[in-house]
């Protein structure tokens, strides 16, 4: 006997975060229940507004198609085949909705590994004065993420060289979320320490065009990292010189066996592949870490964005003082069958 049931949920943000100009007071979503033979799985789908091509409201009747699919008793298709696929009547679900509900057939299927290190790359919230202490309880290889493209390259620059003068030890991930122009990115690598280019893992989307960051990362000698890049519908996955790493955002890219395709064939070309947040609740990011620890080892993920919402969701984050919204509290939209 299956049974699906579909919640929605809206969490407040803290008051500063801006999306690609655009200002989030609460993040939105769904929560997908599915319970079989006493077992339960869960998984969350978080369509990210200015990020995701699927509206919220498309992304319920998707995944309200595929539960009810489910709860009738698809099977999901042979174990070689996306399940996805299987439920969704042979139409690509949109990709919030695939990674939602694929991990909550994982879980039900066991195929989820529990193991969960919990590990984050941190996010620097701007001034160097408040990082220093962050920096100080760092456990383990210290690396920190950093946006930089809001102020003058000058200033990143300056940035950059302060934190690496500070912490001998630290490296930085970068993230330009293509805000320069390639001669604003020359500026910031000039004014650069040269000890500090290889203590950049990467930067992320320095320049609006792909040829632009490439031809960045070969006159630089920083490696840059292809984040909005993947999801451009012509973009072919390929070494190429001066490229280090993917990141991966599962609600942005599909189901989890279309994340681990993603994954392996990063892999094989050389490249790290970086799993990363879309800002999911706490529910998502813990699934997103164990995705991590189970996929990806040896890359750090980007989960630090749970300290911009006020309240965590089902499932807690270990240390985080944000109070739990339990399942209980959740509007349920529609139970299947
Ligand atoms: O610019 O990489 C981004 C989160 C949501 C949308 C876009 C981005 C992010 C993050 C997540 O930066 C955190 C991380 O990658 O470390
Ligand atoms: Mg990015």
């Amino acid at each position: 006997m299956r049974s699906a049931t579909l919640y929605g949920y809206s969490l407040p943000m803290d008051a500063g975060v801006v999306l690609r100009n655009q200002r989030l007071k609460s993040r939105d979503g769904l929560v997908a229940v599915l319970e079989q033979d006493g077992q339960v799985g869960i998984g969350e789908i978080a369509p990210l507004p200015g990020f995701s091509r699927e509206t919220l409201a498309e992304a319920s009747a998707a995944a309200l198609v595929v539960l009810h699919a489910w709860a009738a008793g698809e099977t999901g298709g042979p174990a070689e085949r996306d399940p996805m696929n299987v439920l969704s009547g042979g139409r690509a679900s949109p990709p919030s909705v695939a990674f939602g509900i694929s991990c909550a057939l994982a879980e039900l299927a066991g195929r989820l590994p529990e193991v969960n290190t919990w590990q984050t790359v941190p996010l620097c919230p701007g001034h160097p004065d408040r990082l220093l202490p962050m920096l100080a309880a760092l456990p383990g290889t210290r690396i920190i993420k950093l946006k930089v493209g809001i102020d003058e390259p000058t200033r990143d620059s300056l940035t950059v060289n302060q934190l690496l003068a500070a912490v001998p030890d630290l490296h930085v991930r970068l993230d330009a979320n293509r805000s320069w122009t390639s001669a604003q990115a020359a500026v910031f690598a000039r004014n650069l320490d040269p000890a500090a280019i290889e203590r950049i893992d990467f930067i992320e989307e320095p320049c609006p065009i792909p040829a632009q960051s490439l031809a960045f990362a070969q006159d630089s000698g920083i490696a840059i990292a292809w984040d909005e890049s993947l999801r451009e519908p012509d973009f072919i996955l390929a070494a190429r010189p001066g490229v280090a790493a993917v990141i991966i955002k599962p609600s942005l890219t599909g189901s989890l066996d279309a994340c681990r395709t993603l994954i392996l064939q990063a892999q094989r070309a050389g490249l790290s592949a970086v799993i990363s947040s879309s800002i999911e609740s706490s529910l998502g990011l813990s699934q997103l870490s164990r995705l991590a620890g189970w996929l990806t080892p040896l890359a750090q993920p980007g989960l630090d964005t749970l300290s911009l919402m006020r309240s965590q969701l089902i499932r807690p984050w270990p240390g985080s003082p944000l109070p739990l919204i339990t399942l209980d509290q959740l509007a349920p939209i529609a139970t299947f069958p």
